[in-house]
């Protein structure tokens, strides 16, 4: 470990340095941060006239203190063209975080690319073409003019089919309503692509259609409503590792006001230990089911809830479906919608068939419903805030399953009322703003299998990348690595021929069943070696960008450096491929199409706002927003009154439900019985192979690793993704800690880093997604429900030892993930 064993001192912050808001570009919560930035050759002092904070830095401060950063908060950075201190600190004055940060947002600063200092050099400056065997550097119109051409040859007015396109639908890291805008203008405005998806899953859809199509929007109440609440359930989600800031700001305060805690998880997560620390282990129930069950243990709930009579009858009859079925069972419903009595019928489950089935004790969930429903003594109704996550979404059978959460809120009257809601927790921010969607149809394409199916000619991908986190990952990449390097061959053949020549190598190799793939991102990715064009992006911090958070709070983060060489903001780098395609449509004489891809002519990120996010909301302007500061406003913003922009701090407080678009306004319950492992291959797969390859996230590691594969604090902790096993488990395969062991099964293999952890049960690990050194998505299986949701976390596998410690696996603590306070 040697991390910034040298950093001794630190400069203080001047007191005219600029300062500037930030909201972290990571996960959903979106804390925020100040960035400062002042001059390389100042430095402020220790009088409180020297430096930012206004106080006697030479004398000891308490403890509590905002005046200092550590290390990690800390770079040397380029702002428009000169060296430049830069500090990224939590801001204090902000409600979502009031100055807490994370193992990963604290890591911002030193996560950003310096000449001076040496990190993230791997982050691209230039865009790249394959040339000569390799990627060469070339200048933006060189890069763009080859996209164009390729891609204009495939595509044409009334058919866009051949052209696919993987792309970021979040906001924050990547994406944003200035980049989602910039996409999709180019993709479902100028064309009307159809064979698309989304960074985290292989179609273009909802995570969650059932509680859209329920009429009620995933992201319905405001943080503070977990302060407040009777009762919380966490459903699928790991809130302390995954959303931290929430957790720790929001929801343990809730839990020191007096809230119980259900948490329904196979897994015992350091979220239900931290929970019985803060709650104290009597007001914590965690229902350790068996993995894909939650349908039976909701159903279960909902009814036992229903029977008491422990319903809000008031608002059942006010705000809710009356009469019988509203939406039948067709291909876009995978369950049938309708009124309360009707669900009630249909999700009949008794607590004793429930805990057969999940393993869990009657008792306990008769329990779990008082907890969430029995009114107080006094008559009193309880309040209830439900929250899920991707244990759901991507766990089994997300439709009626996500609905038989949303039941159980609408049944007891838990949404649109304080304390309330029926939430995501949220993977990234959000940042969505796009023209319809609507041509996509449902179910969408699954793009990941018609391409390993051999279909789809050119690939523009977008800040994700399949090689790392897609499903049947082991077969997408066999053929993709060929497809792509049927391209590359016909390329490296042709090396030294004019642009036209090359061109029709690259199309002729594409017609014998290649595929040319343009990535943009900000590093060379793995997908990115297949690649063909590499697009240079910034991230967010180097542009100015807008998102919204969990509790749909927008913010503008103000661009506070330069980005990488000659990278550019996703919309700009949209707009540049719109207008070489609109060249070279004209050139080629297709004008009618050519008008299509005009209206890009934006100079910067905010041109994009104002074209895109602006026209629906015309009150919403970034000096409106700067002005906000980190506090920002709660979407849906409804005015500007004195000065500020007035918005929503909970949704559906008047009991009118829209979300589905229906005219009466009225939500729906959702008609879905359990069916067991719902996924083709599921259940078979259980049968034949011994463990659970149960996956997800850990506090250190942001997503596919992108910054943290060059960050030595994230790789020294973990330089292999680990794989949580069982003491005894691991003895039976003769693999102790540190080893490194072979995942596979039936359809392929990956490996990981063995860390024996007493808390997991035996049979079910759990191994940390999207690694760069051991993909978990290699021996995840293509079934997906009937909207192609993919169930990533039902998984099962073998295990066998392969070799023992790395020296840089022998290095660090195996320490049980449950340390004792
Ligand atoms: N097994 C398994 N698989 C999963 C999941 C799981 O739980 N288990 N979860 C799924 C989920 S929820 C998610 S979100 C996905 C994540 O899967 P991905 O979306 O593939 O992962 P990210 O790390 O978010 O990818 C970000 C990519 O965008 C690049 N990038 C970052 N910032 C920018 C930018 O501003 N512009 C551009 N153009 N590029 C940028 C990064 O370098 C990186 O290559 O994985 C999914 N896959
Ligand atoms: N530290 C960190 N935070 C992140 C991210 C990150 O990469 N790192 N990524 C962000 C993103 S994009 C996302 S989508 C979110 C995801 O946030 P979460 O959904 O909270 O995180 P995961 O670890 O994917 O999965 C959550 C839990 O699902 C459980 N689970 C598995 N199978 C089942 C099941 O059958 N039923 C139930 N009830 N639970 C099950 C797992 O044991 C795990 O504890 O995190 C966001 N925050
Ligand atoms: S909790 Fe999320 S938003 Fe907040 S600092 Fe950590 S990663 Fe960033
Ligand atoms: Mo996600």
């Amino acid at each position: 470990m040697a991390y910034k064993r040298f950093t001794d001192r630190l400069p203080i912050i001047p007191a005219d340095a600029q300062e500037r808001n930030v909201t972290c570009h990571y996960c959903i919560v979106g804390c925020g941060y100040k960035a400062y930035t002042w001059p390389l050759n100042r430095q402020g002092g220790g009088a409180p006239s020297d430096n930012k904070f206004g106080v006697d830095l030479t004398r000891q401060q308490p403890t509590e203190t905002e005046a200092w950063y550590a290390p990690s908060m800390y770079n040397v950075v380029k702002q428009d063209g000169r060296d430049v201190h830069l500090v990224i600190k939590p801001d204090v004055n902000c409600a979502v975080n009031s100055g807490l940060g994370s193992v990963r947002g604290a890591r911002m600063a030193e996560n950003r690319r310096s000449d001076i200092t040496g990190t993230q050099q791997q982050r691209l400056t230039e865009p790249m073409v394959w040339r000569y065997g390799t990627w060469q550097p070339t200048t933006w119109a060189d890069a763009l003019d080859l996209v164009a051409r390729v891609t204009a040859r495939v595509i044409d007015m009334d058919n866009e089919d051949d052209l696919f396109v993987s792309m970021f639908d979040h906001g924050g890291s990547a994406g944003g309503y200035e980049n989602t805008w910039g996409t999709g203008k180019l993709y479902f405005d100028s064309m009307k692509v159809k064979n698309c998806r989304i960074h985290n899953r292989p179609a273009y859809n909802s995570e969650v259609h059932s509680t859209r199509d329920m009429g009620v929007g995933e992201l319905n109440n405001a943080y503070s409503d977990y302060e407040i609440t009777d009762t919380m359930v966490l459903v699928g989600t790991n809130p302390l590792e995954c959303q931290t800031n929430l957790f720790l700001n929001h929801m343990i305060p809730g839990m020191r006001n007096g809230a119980r805690v259900v948490i329904i998880d196979p897994r015992r997560t350091v979220t239900v230990n931290a929970c019985e620390e803060a709650a104290g282990a009597e007001n914590v129930l965690h229902l350790q089911i068996a993995p894909g069950t939650d349908l039976a243990v909701a159903n279960a709930l909902f009814t036992h809830i229903a029977d008491q009579g422990w319903v809000d009858s008031d608002f059942i009859a006010a705000s809710t479906f009356a009469d019988g079925v509203a939406q039948a069972v067709d291909e876009a419903h995978p369950t049938a919608l309708g009124s309360f009595e009707a669900a009630r019928e249909e999700c009949r489950m008794s607590a004793a068939d429930a805990a057969a089935i999940c393993g869990v004790s009657e008792a306990d969930i008769i329990k779990a419903a008082e907890w969430i429903a029995r009114p107080h003594d006094d008559g009193t109704r309880r309040t209830c805030a439900i929250a899920y996550e991707k244990g759901v979404i991507w766990g089994n059978d997300n439709y009626p399953t996500v609905g038989a959460l949303v039941n159980i809120a609408l049944a007891t009257g838990n949404i649109g009322r304080e304390g309330g809601g029926v939430c995501r927790l949220g993977g990234h921010q959000e940042g969505y703003f796009r023209p319809s969607d609507a041509h996509v149809g449902r179910p969408a394409a699954y793009l990941d299998q018609l391409i390993i199916g051999g279909q789809g000619k050119v690939h523009h991908i977008w800040a994700n990348d399949h090689y790392k986190t897609t499903l049947n990952a082991s077969e997408f990449k066999r053929v993709y690595n060929r497809r792509s390097n049927m391209v590359k061959e016909a390329m490296d053949a042709r090396a030294g021929t004019t642009r036209e020549e090359l061109v029709d190598a690259i199309v002729g190799a594409i017609e014998a069943g290649g595929i040319f793939s343009v990535n943009v991102d900000v590093i060379h990715s793995q997908i990115g070696q297949a690649a063909h064009v590499i697009l240079p992006a910034v991230e967010s911090g180097e542009m100015n960008l807008t998102s919204m958070n969990g509790e749909r709070r927008l913010r503008l983060t103000e661009k506070y450096m330069d980005g990488p060489g000659s990278s550019k903001p996703d919309c700009l780098i949209a707009a540049g491929i719109a207008q070489h395609l609109e060249r070279v449509l004209r050139e080629e004489g297709r004008d009618a199409y050519a008008d299509r891809f005009t209206g890009y002519d934006w100079q910067t990120e905010e041109d994009a706002f104002v074209d895109g996010y602006q026209t629906g909301n015309p009150e919403v302007t970034y000096d409106r927003l700067r002005a906000m500061g980190n506090n920002g406003v709660q979407e849906p913003v409804t005015g500007y009154a004195d000065g500020k922009l007035v918005g929503t701090n909970r949704l559906y407080a008047d009991g009118v439900f829209n979300r589905h678009g229906r005219e009466d306004g009225k939500a729906l319950f959702c008609l879905g019985a359990w069916r067991g492992l719902q996924a083709p291959g599921k259940a078979q797969q259980q049968a034949n192979h011994r463990f659970l390859i149960n996956n997800g996230r850990s506090n250190l590691n942001w997503q596919n690793w992108f910054l943290d594969q060059d960050n030595d604090f994230a790789i020294d902790r973990f330089p292999l993704p680990f794989i949580q096993i069982n003491p005894e488990d691991a003895a039976d395969l003769g693999v102790k800690s540190g080893d490194m062991v072979e995942v596979y099964n039936d359809v392929g293999a990956t490996q990981a880093m063995a860390y024996l952890e007493p808390t997991a049960r035996p049979n079910e690990t759990f191994m940390l997604f999207g690694a760069p050194s051991g993909a978990q998505g290699n021996v995840i299986n293509p079934g997906v429900n009937e909207l192609v949701l993919p169930n990533y976390k039902q998984t099962w596998a073998n295990i066998r030892k392969i070799a023992d410690p790395s020296p840089a696996a022998e290095k660090i603590s195996f320490k049980s993930w449950e340390v004792e306070l």
